[in-house]
């Protein structure tokens, strides 16, 4: 699929799209790093692992109050889903008290609540759906048969057995990957592949653009024809027809073209806000500016 004609694939995903979902409607999500940095695992793409210098600095995780200014002002500024991400390989049990009680008070705004905080065990994820966690966000990242160049601290399966557990916690999944890693094309087919064939599919699918950063083993590589981004967007809408596919990192150094390119081909969520979690997003007056121009109305809470 991802080989078609670029414009018999977009035809294809703009058909799949608007049998589905309202074609000019595009759901905002803000992120919070609520645990920065620091992190034992060696994620070749990741600022945050401490193995790598690229000048983040691990901080503790946040205390609740800022944890709380930081969602009100998403919400003000119109995003309806906020997602608190740390830094951890597997949060402990104490960690879980600390997000859960995060959590609740998110929920409590009237704010969709999701939570990326690594590998889950036991109980956890039961934890958090108690508290009021609408999604849970654990990627896969790429294909079985690339990772091991990209992650060695971790393997698939860990990933799957994750994203079961949080599946038979009733929380929502979101699930998606990295491209830009020097992974082929097949290999993103592969990703896609992955991702579609688990039943159900993610609700949620973040497809992020590598944000190269300085010290990381992935930077410097070769960045991806960005055309084969929008054909990954386009093939992720297809495959997975009632999913939200989001428009993730790097979308900072996207033109507004390519991001309109990405709303076209089925893209219709997005990161909202300046920063992700340690590198920056565009800011919410450019995405503002941008929907107006394309006739794009935010999503509504639902
Ligand atoms: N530590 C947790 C984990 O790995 O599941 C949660 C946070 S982790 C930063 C969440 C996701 O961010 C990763 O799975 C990866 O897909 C994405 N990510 C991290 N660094 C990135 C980068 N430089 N460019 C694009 N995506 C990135
Ligand atoms: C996802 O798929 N992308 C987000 C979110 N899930 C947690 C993270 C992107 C991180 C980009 C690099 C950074 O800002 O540190
Ligand atoms: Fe740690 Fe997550 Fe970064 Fe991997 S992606 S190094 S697990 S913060």
């Amino acid at each position: 699929m991802l080989e078609l004609p670029l414009a018999d694939l977009l035809h294809r995903a703009q058909t799949v799209h608007r049998q589905h979902f309202d074609p000019n409607a595009v759901q905002l999500s803000t992120l919070l790093s609520i645990k920065t940095g620091g992190c034992a695992e060696d994620c070749g793409y990741c600022p945050q692992a401490a193995r790598y210098h690229t000048g983040v600095e691990a901080t503790p995780l946040l205390p609740l109050e800022q944890v709380l200014a930081a969602a009100k002002a998403a919400q003000a500024r119109g995003a309806t889903r906020f997602c608190m991400g740390a830094a951890w390989r597997s949060p402990k049990d104490r960690d879980i008290d600390q997000v859960t009680e995060m959590v609740r008070a998110v929920a409590d705004l009237g704010l969709e609540t999701c939570a990326t905080l690594g590998m889950l065990r036991d109980g956890h994820a039961e934890r958090l759906k108690d508290a009021g966690l609408d999604y849970y966000n654990h990627n896969l990242d790429t294909a079985p048969e690339f990772y091991g160049q990209v992650i060695t601290t971790r393997d698939y399966q860990d990933r799957l057995d994750t994203l079961e557990r949080v599946r038979n916690a009733g929380l929502n999944v979101c699930c998606g990957g990295i491209v830009g890693m020097g992974e082929s094309r097949a290999q993103r087919a592969g990703l896609l592949a992955q991702l579609a064939n688990m039943q159900p599919a993610p609700e949620s699918v973040p497809i992020n653009n590598l944000v190269q950063v300085e010290g990381t083993p992935l930077a410097g590589n070769a960045t991806l024809d960005p055309f084969e981004f929008v054909r990954t967007i386009a093939a992720a809408r297809i495959t997975m027809p009632t999913s939200f596919v989001r428009l993730s990192a790097g979308r900072e150094a996207m033109s507004d073209e390519l991001q309109a390119l990405c709303f076209l081909a089925g893209a219709n969520s997005i990161f909202y806000g300046d920063q992700l979690l340690t590198t920056p997003n565009p800011q919410a007056d450019r995405d503002r500016a941008l929907f107006d121009r394309l006739g794009i109305r935010p999503l509504e809470s639902h």
